[in-house]
């Protein structure tokens, strides 16, 4: 009986579904010859694999994002409360001058740096805690509607450990394999990410610092327009305007055609969420959510397509918006500035 069960013991450690040895993929082999290539070590390559696990709770969480399963009247809930709103205050309050010197230099306003960072995680106290390597690996090799991505982001990650200075085999995040503070993936780490305080090492990690010009420096790369206004509620007449409405929020139509058809956006007298002022021929998309109170139309700028830049659903692009314009709106000192 005992050895039965040692012999069971041993048969999981050996074969256990977390230890799926991913070094002895051929896809892995491949990955690992191609990055030696350009001159990364293949056997430590190699060795990070054959350390990776496969988790179960990985393939669970990709097969249900929160994007995918929520109306906009829920998602709101979770992402526009008062203690992510009183959590970012705090933040600014912290980090007033930075956030102010990084206006300076990206364009882009503390409010809506702060607003990503906390969707992601609560200004950083969410930052996921599985390993990148095991989520990459699991999604990379065992997720077949996404492994290319998945495999693509491994590879950048292992890039990482030359570009960024950081350990590819304990570096942290989300299970999708996203990153510190601003939940960046590989590709965006390597592309985007800047070590804002020059002590050598760009760490989304550990240091807010470099996390929030990554964060600026990602939305001035994607064309954030400094002082061009994000969305207004939109007011409805007629019929005209639902052949406008789009799915995806990159700007189709201009003002000028869009009120034609009978979608004007509020005013500021109606509506923080508003775009007095702003130019005819500015381009925007009319978007539809299901709110807590039926359907509600928004009309979105380019800035607004930024922001989704960043999470390509409309719902996450109106939920940093709204949670930036409540923090925008306790800080009047602030309020002039988009
Ligand atoms: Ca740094």
């Amino acid at each position: 009986m005992l050895r039965n069960l040692v012999t069971v013991f041993f048969l999981v450690l050996a074969f256990g579904p977390a230890h799926a040895d991913y070094a002895g993929r051929s896809e892995a082999v491949a990955l690992a010859d191609e990055l030696a290539e350009e001159g990364l070590d293949r056997e430590r390559i190699l060795a990070l694999l054959s350390d990776a696990e496969r988790k179960e709770s990985i393939l669970e969480a990709i097969a249900r994002p929160a994007e995918k399963t929520l109306t906009w009247a829920e998602y709101r809930q979770i992402f526009v409360q008062q203690s992510r709103i009183d959590q970012g205050l705090a933040f600014w309050q912290e980090h007033a001058d930075l956030l102010d010197r990084i206006n300076d230099q990206f364009g882009v306003p503390p409010h809506m740096v702060l607003a990503i960072l906390g969707v992601e995680t609560r200004y950083g106290r969410h930052k996921g805690s599985y390993r990148v390597v095991d989520a990459l690996a699991t999604l990379g090799f065992d997720y077949p509607p996404r492994s290319k991505f998945f495999r693509s982001q491994l590879k950048e990650l292992f890039r990482l450990e030359r570009e960024a200075h950081i350990d590819a085999g304990s570096i942290t995040g989300s299970y999708a394999g996203a990153m510190g503070y601003p939940q960046f993936i590989p590709s965006s780490y390597i592309h985007y990410a800047v070590d804002y305080d020059e002590d050598g090492v760009t760490d989304l990690v550990n240091n807010p610092v470099d996390a929030m010009a990554s964060v600026a420096n990602y939305f001035s790369e994607h064309g954030w327009q400094a002082g061009l206004p994000v969305a207004a509620r939109a007011r409805l007449s007629g019929d005209a305007w639902k052949a406008l409405v789009q799915d995806k929020p990159k700007p189709a139509t201009t003002l000028r055609e869009a009120s034609l058809a009978g979608a004007v956006p509020v005013t500021c007298k109606e509506s923080r969420y508003c775009f007095d002022g702003l130019s005819a021929e500015t381009p925007v998309a009319l978007l539809e959510y299901e709110g807590p109170n039926g359907r509600e139309y928004w009309l979105a700028t380019n800035n607004f397509y930024v922001i989704t830049r960043y999470n390509h659903s409309n719902l996450y692009g109106l939920a940093a918006f709204q949670l930036g314009e409540e923090l925008r709106s306790r800080r009047p000192d602030q309020g002039e500035q988009q």
